[in-house]
Protein backbone atom coordinates (compact mmCIF):
# COMPACT_ATOMS: atom_id res chain seq x y z
CA UNK A 1 0.00 0.00 0.00
CA UNK A 2 1.10 3.56 -0.26
CA UNK A 3 2.13 5.30 2.69
CA UNK A 4 -0.34 6.84 4.57
CA UNK A 5 1.62 10.78 4.06
CA UNK A 6 0.57 12.87 7.05
CA UNK A 7 -0.34 15.87 4.68
CA UNK A 8 -4.08 16.92 4.75
CA UNK A 9 -4.81 14.73 8.04
CA UNK A 10 -8.46 13.80 6.84
CA UNK A 11 -9.14 10.35 6.33
CA UNK A 12 -12.48 9.91 4.47
CA UNK A 13 -14.95 7.37 6.17
CA UNK A 14 -16.74 5.72 2.98
CA UNK A 15 -19.96 4.22 4.31
CA UNK A 16 -21.98 4.64 1.24
CA UNK A 17 -22.97 0.49 0.31
CA UNK A 18 -22.71 0.66 -3.56
CA UNK A 19 -19.74 1.06 -5.49
CA UNK A 20 -20.68 3.56 -8.19
CA UNK A 21 -21.56 6.10 -5.31
CA UNK A 22 -18.27 5.21 -3.46
CA UNK A 23 -16.04 5.49 -6.90
CA UNK A 24 -17.84 8.49 -7.72
CA UNK A 25 -17.02 10.37 -4.14
CA UNK A 26 -13.36 8.86 -3.96
CA UNK A 27 -12.85 10.40 -7.37
CA UNK A 28 -14.25 14.09 -6.11
CA UNK A 29 -12.43 13.97 -2.71
CA UNK A 30 -9.23 11.62 -3.56
CA UNK A 31 -7.00 14.97 -3.80
CA UNK A 32 -7.67 16.22 0.21
CA UNK A 33 -7.63 12.56 1.67
CA UNK A 34 -4.87 10.87 2.82
CA UNK A 35 -6.92 7.82 3.08
CA UNK A 36 -10.38 5.89 2.71
CA UNK A 37 -11.99 4.16 5.71
CA UNK A 38 -13.92 1.70 4.34
CA UNK A 39 -16.23 -0.65 6.86
CA UNK A 40 -19.03 -3.47 6.63
CA UNK A 41 -21.82 -0.74 5.23
CA UNK A 42 -19.49 -0.75 1.63
CA UNK A 43 -17.74 -3.78 2.37
CA UNK A 44 -20.99 -6.49 2.54
CA UNK A 45 -23.10 -3.63 -0.08
CA UNK A 46 -20.80 -4.02 -2.76
CA UNK A 47 -17.83 -6.89 -2.06
CA UNK A 48 -14.43 -7.26 -0.59
CA UNK A 49 -12.98 -6.36 -4.34
CA UNK A 50 -14.00 -2.71 -3.35
CA UNK A 51 -11.34 -2.41 -1.72
CA UNK A 52 -8.50 -2.53 -4.52
CA UNK A 53 -10.55 -0.92 -6.17
CA UNK A 54 -10.53 2.06 -3.81
CA UNK A 55 -6.65 1.68 -3.21
CA UNK A 56 -5.81 3.22 -6.68
CA UNK A 57 -7.60 6.57 -5.32
CA UNK A 58 -6.08 6.40 -1.59
CA UNK A 59 -4.52 3.45 0.99
CA UNK A 60 -7.75 1.75 2.62
CA UNK A 61 -7.93 1.65 6.51
CA UNK A 62 -10.39 -1.63 6.47
CA UNK A 63 -12.83 -1.14 9.62
CA UNK A 64 -13.58 -4.20 10.19
CA UNK A 65 -13.12 -3.50 14.52
CA UNK A 66 -11.94 -7.32 14.55
CA UNK A 67 -12.59 -8.59 17.82
CA UNK A 68 -12.51 -12.49 18.03
CA UNK A 69 -10.29 -15.37 19.04
CA UNK A 70 -6.37 -14.95 17.90
CA UNK A 71 -6.95 -17.35 15.13
CA UNK A 72 -10.05 -16.07 13.12
CA UNK A 73 -8.91 -12.53 13.85
CA UNK A 74 -5.68 -13.94 11.67
CA UNK A 75 -8.20 -14.93 9.29
CA UNK A 76 -10.08 -11.99 8.70
CA UNK A 77 -6.72 -9.71 8.52
CA UNK A 78 -5.05 -12.12 6.23
CA UNK A 79 -8.63 -11.13 4.13
CA UNK A 80 -8.53 -7.80 4.34
CA UNK A 81 -4.69 -7.61 3.47
CA UNK A 82 -4.63 -9.69 0.80
CA UNK A 83 -7.68 -7.91 -0.76
CA UNK A 84 -5.84 -4.30 -0.57
CA UNK A 85 -6.25 -2.82 2.65
CA UNK A 86 -3.20 -1.23 3.77
CA UNK A 87 -4.37 -0.78 7.61
CA UNK A 88 -7.08 -2.79 9.93
CA UNK A 89 -8.72 -1.49 12.70
CA UNK A 90 -9.42 -3.87 15.92
CA UNK A 91 -11.16 -3.87 19.01
CA UNK A 92 -8.66 -4.23 21.97
CA UNK A 93 -10.88 -6.01 24.59
CA UNK A 94 -10.49 -9.33 23.63
CA UNK A 95 -7.20 -9.02 24.70
CA UNK A 96 -3.47 -9.19 24.36
CA UNK A 97 -3.15 -12.65 22.34
CA UNK A 98 -5.82 -11.07 20.46
CA UNK A 99 -4.35 -8.19 19.37
CA UNK A 100 -0.77 -9.32 19.37
CA UNK A 101 -2.16 -12.20 16.72
CA UNK A 102 -3.61 -8.63 14.21
CA UNK A 103 -0.05 -6.99 14.99
CA UNK A 104 1.55 -9.81 13.69
CA UNK A 105 -0.58 -10.53 10.64
CA UNK A 106 -0.40 -7.24 9.66
CA UNK A 107 3.27 -7.06 9.98
CA UNK A 108 3.60 -9.74 7.66
CA UNK A 109 2.10 -7.69 4.78
CA UNK A 110 3.60 -4.20 5.86
CA UNK A 111 0.64 -3.21 6.87
CA UNK A 112 -0.92 -1.52 9.90
CA UNK A 113 -3.35 -1.99 12.62
CA UNK A 114 -5.37 0.67 14.29
CA UNK A 115 -6.51 -0.20 18.46
CA UNK A 116 -10.39 1.23 19.26
CA UNK A 117 -9.69 3.06 22.40
CA UNK A 118 -12.71 5.03 23.41
CA UNK A 119 -15.73 5.48 20.81
CA UNK A 120 -17.24 8.70 19.81
CA UNK A 121 -20.59 7.73 20.76
CA UNK A 122 -22.73 8.51 23.99
CA UNK A 123 -22.93 4.84 24.73
CA UNK A 124 -18.89 4.22 24.84
CA UNK A 125 -19.21 6.39 28.67
CA UNK A 126 -20.77 3.33 29.46
CA UNK A 127 -18.19 0.09 29.42
CA UNK A 128 -15.68 1.47 27.28
CA UNK A 129 -14.43 4.54 28.89
CA UNK A 130 -13.35 2.88 31.93
CA UNK A 131 -10.73 1.07 30.69
CA UNK A 132 -9.55 3.78 28.11
CA UNK A 133 -6.11 3.81 30.15
CA UNK A 134 -5.99 0.03 29.56
CA UNK A 135 -6.98 -0.16 25.39
CA UNK A 136 -5.18 2.47 24.64
CA UNK A 137 -1.73 0.75 26.67
CA UNK A 138 -2.38 -2.84 25.05
CA UNK A 139 -2.17 -0.89 21.43
CA UNK A 140 1.36 0.36 22.80
CA UNK A 141 2.42 -2.92 24.25
CA UNK A 142 1.31 -4.56 21.33
CA UNK A 143 3.28 -2.51 19.45
CA UNK A 144 0.02 -1.59 17.36
CA UNK A 145 0.63 1.36 14.65
CA UNK A 146 -2.01 3.52 16.09
CA UNK A 147 -5.15 4.13 18.10
CA UNK A 148 -8.91 5.44 17.28
CA UNK A 149 -9.85 7.60 19.85
CA UNK A 150 -13.10 10.42 19.81
CA UNK A 151 -13.09 13.71 18.06
CA UNK A 152 -16.72 14.77 20.20
CA UNK A 153 -14.31 14.48 23.28
CA UNK A 154 -11.15 15.88 22.65
CA UNK A 155 -10.05 15.74 25.93
CA UNK A 156 -10.21 12.30 26.18
CA UNK A 157 -7.80 12.39 22.90
CA UNK A 158 -5.57 14.51 24.81
CA UNK A 159 -6.11 11.83 27.72
CA UNK A 160 -5.10 9.09 25.01
CA UNK A 161 -2.39 10.98 23.47
CA UNK A 162 -0.75 11.12 26.91
CA UNK A 163 -1.27 7.06 27.36
CA UNK A 164 0.05 6.23 23.41
CA UNK A 165 3.11 8.95 23.25
CA UNK A 166 3.94 8.62 19.52
CA UNK A 167 1.60 6.50 17.97
CA UNK A 168 -0.79 7.40 15.58
CA UNK A 169 -3.98 8.52 16.73
CA UNK A 170 -7.28 8.91 14.27
CA UNK A 171 -10.14 10.51 15.15
CA UNK A 172 -13.30 10.29 14.28
CA UNK A 173 -16.59 12.03 15.29
CA UNK A 174 -16.30 15.61 13.38
CA UNK A 175 -19.54 17.07 11.68
CA UNK A 176 -22.41 14.63 12.10
CA UNK A 177 -22.08 13.52 15.91
CA UNK A 178 -20.97 17.14 16.57
CA UNK A 179 -17.28 17.24 17.38
CA UNK A 180 -14.62 19.72 15.49
CA UNK A 181 -11.66 18.98 13.06
CA UNK A 182 -9.29 21.95 14.52
CA UNK A 183 -10.08 20.75 18.53
CA UNK A 184 -9.33 17.28 17.61
CA UNK A 185 -6.21 18.24 16.02
CA UNK A 186 -5.43 20.35 18.62
CA UNK A 187 -6.00 17.99 21.29
CA UNK A 188 -3.30 15.77 19.78
CA UNK A 189 -5.20 13.66 16.77
CA UNK A 190 -2.75 13.05 13.94
CA UNK A 191 -5.86 12.32 11.53
CA UNK A 192 -9.45 13.42 11.45
CA UNK A 193 -12.30 10.54 10.17
CA UNK A 194 -15.13 11.99 8.32
CA UNK A 195 -17.76 10.30 6.75
CA UNK A 196 -21.49 11.70 6.33
CA UNK A 197 -20.35 15.01 6.47
CA UNK A 198 -18.40 14.86 3.14
CA UNK A 199 -20.15 11.63 1.56
CA UNK A 200 -23.76 13.38 2.24
CA UNK A 201 -23.40 16.46 0.77
CA UNK A 202 -24.25 17.85 -2.33
CA UNK A 203 -20.79 18.47 -3.43
CA UNK A 204 -18.32 16.22 -1.50
CA UNK A 205 -14.93 17.54 -2.90
CA UNK A 206 -15.83 21.14 -1.83
CA UNK A 207 -16.81 19.82 1.46
CA UNK A 208 -13.63 17.77 2.10
CA UNK A 209 -11.13 20.94 0.87
CA UNK A 210 -13.32 23.10 3.79
CA UNK A 211 -12.26 19.83 6.49
CA UNK A 212 -8.62 20.07 5.02
CA UNK A 213 -8.39 24.23 5.29
CA UNK A 214 -9.91 23.78 9.29
CA UNK A 215 -7.24 22.00 10.13
CA UNK A 216 -4.08 23.88 8.16
CA UNK A 217 -5.77 27.31 9.86
CA UNK A 218 -5.41 25.54 13.22
CA UNK A 219 -2.03 24.07 13.20
P1 LIG B 1 -19.47 10.00 10.51
O1 LIG B 1 -20.07 10.05 11.87
O2 LIG B 1 -20.48 9.81 9.43
O3 LIG B 1 -18.51 11.12 10.25
O4 LIG B 1 -18.60 8.65 10.43
C1 LIG B 1 -17.64 8.30 11.39
C2 LIG B 1 -16.97 7.02 11.00
O5 LIG B 1 -16.03 6.66 12.02
C3 LIG B 1 -17.91 5.83 10.86
O6 LIG B 1 -17.37 4.97 9.85
C4 LIG B 1 -17.83 5.13 12.20
O7 LIG B 1 -18.07 3.74 12.10
C5 LIG B 1 -16.37 5.39 12.59
N1 LIG B 1 -16.09 5.44 14.04
C6 LIG B 1 -16.81 6.28 14.86
O8 LIG B 1 -17.66 7.05 14.42
N2 LIG B 1 -16.55 6.28 16.19
C7 LIG B 1 -15.62 5.48 16.77
O9 LIG B 1 -15.42 5.55 17.97
C8 LIG B 1 -14.86 4.65 15.95
C9 LIG B 1 -15.05 4.66 14.58
C10 LIG B 1 -14.07 3.93 13.78
O10 LIG B 1 -13.50 2.96 14.30
O11 LIG B 1 -13.74 4.33 12.69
Amino acid sequence: MKPILRKNQLILALDVTDSENAIRIIKETAQYVDAVKIGYPLVLGSGLDIIDTISEYAPVIADFKVADIPNTDRLICIQAFEAGAGAVIVHGFTGMDSVSECVKTANKYHGEIYVVTEMSHPGAVEFMQPKTLELASLAVVCKASGVVAPATRPERVSYIRDIVGDLTIISPGVGAQGGSAADAIKAGADYIIVGRSIYESKNPGIEAEKIVREIENCR
